[in-house]
């Protein structure tokens, strides 16, 4: 087992790329090399082909995603409950009348379906979807996938996969054959923070568990962790906690953390993926539109990073206070890997505050996008996005290193977008060569 976490950075590259770069060669050189660079997308709802259903795709998923649908209500008479009776198609088609029709698709999510349409040459101003359903609908799926990960700049994306869902779990037990483009992840939500709804779903499976998550449990969670990790080979494990989650605490859900899941990723060498400050629900008509954020107390990330030292935390905060504090506390602890500009937090205005303050704290030892794709051709308009919006801030840290009285090579550049968007989940999720 690791017990020194990797430490990244290698000596300035002799080769190619090693002459410094005049300050005006800085931000096209940075353009290049963003856009020559796949990355790695470390969090998504995408699913491998493998899954059937579960993965979508398509004009009627891309306009029906719960971004839209939040946005829908606040420009339609139409009531929630009226609106989930209709057919996926009606759906969508309601949506594109009120947002792209009857408004300006100006805002963040609006755009990224106008900026998917053009990226395949379809009309973005029509007053109906009928093109772009016979274009999509004239897509063979593996195909389809490779051309909008090439599209993307991508090489793989990771999943989210729940092994208590009714719908995705016999997929697993009826095995599924790996993807390299699809990796796995093991989403514990149910056992951390639905322990009571769910634990008879693991004593169905012969893990001697009870409702307390008392005795034999924890052992019989780590079990199931270990069986599970065997079936999917995960790149780590991942919860999304509340903002009212706070570490120590007397709460089931931090018994089983403590005594269950933090021991097995120490074992299988996994990092754990804490997503925290998540308000589920705050509108339950909403449904998955329905979730709302709000401030957490990140003292918990500095209990548990020095609590358990040998244990690696890749960490994603909801609330836009939250950010600094994350800052800070990776400057303290090694073990804690800040990720992605998160669900509310992915919109260029605040990428573009969260990313400018990590690189001045933080410099390239952090992974600053991850998409959270629910729709596979989202990846299209979040990756251009998170490039071109990382752009000018990756060149205006450059251009001040030189006015400071260092020179930048195109090697530079390189090693950093290299890092920033790829080595370090590999060397933290051991994912080389993906
Ligand atoms: O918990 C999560 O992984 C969240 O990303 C999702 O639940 C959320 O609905 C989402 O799609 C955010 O972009
Ligand atoms: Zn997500």
């Amino acid at each position: 087992m690791k017990t020194t976490f990797p430490k990244q950075g290698s000596p300035r590259p002799e080769s190619t790329g090693a002459e410094v770069l005049e300050i005006a060669q800085i931000s096209p050189a940075v353009e290049d090399v963003l856009a020559a660079t796949p990355f790695i997308d470390i969090h998504t709802h995408l699913f491998a082909p493998s899954f059937g259903k579960l993965g979508l795709w398509g004009i009627d998923e891309l306009v029906t995603y719960h971004y839209l649908e939040a946005e829908f209500f606040r420009s339609s008479h139409t009531q929630p409950e009226q609106y989930f009776a209709l057919p996926k198609t009606h759906q969508a088609d309601a949506i594109w009348r009120a947002l792209f029709v009857e408004n300006t698709p100006i805002s963040e999510s609006t755009r990224g379906v106008v900026a998917v349409l053009k990226a395949f040459g379809l009309s973005t101003d029509r007053s109906d979807l009928s093109e772009a359903r016979a274009f999509f609908q004239a897509q063979s799926l593996d195909a389809h996938i490779r051309r909008v990960f090439d599209m993307a700049g991508i090489s793989a994306v990771v999943m989210t996969n729940d092994p208590l869902d009714p719908e995705e779990a016999p997929a697993w037990l009826n095995g599924i054959p790996e993807h390299p483009q699809f990796r796995a992840v093991l989403r514990l939500d149910r056992i951390l923070k639905h322990w009571a709804a769910n634990w008879q779903v693991l004593a169905a499976q012969g893990y001697k568990v009870d409702a307390q998550a008392s005795g034999k449990s924890a052992a019989e969670v780590q079990r199931f962790l270990f069986d599970w990790y065997e079936r999917m080979r995960p790149m780590y494990m991942a919860v999304s906690l509340p903002d009212t989650f706070f570490y120590p605490a007397e709460t089931l859900g931090n018994h089983l953390l403590a005594e269950a899941v933090l021991p097995s990723c120490r074992e299988l060498d996994l990092p754990l993926s804490l997503m925290i400050g998540v308000r589920l629900q705050a509108n339950p008509a909403l449904r998955l539109a329905g979730d709302a954020v709000g401030r957490a107390d990140l003292r918990s990330l500095e209990n548990l990073c020095r609590t358990f030292p040998s244990n690696r935390f890749l960490v994603s905060v909801l609330s836009r206070e939250n950010q600094h504090e994350l800052c800070v506390y990776a400057r303290k602890f090694s073990n804690l890997m800040p990720f992605g500009c998160w669900w509310f937090m992915n919109n260029p205005s605040i990428v573009e505050e969260i990313t400018r303050e990590r690189i001045e704290m933080l410099g390239a030892s952090f992974i600053p996008q991850h998409s959270d794709a629910r729709v596979l051709e989202q990846v299209i308009y979040k990756w251009s996005n998170t490039r071109r919006t990382v752009a000018p801030i990756l060149s205006n840290a450059y251009r001040l290193l030189a006015e400071d009285g260092r020179g930048v090579t195109r090697g530079d550049i390189q090693r950093d977008v290299t890092r920033l968007f790829r080595s370090n989940a590999e060397t933290w999720m051991n994912l080389n060569g993906h």
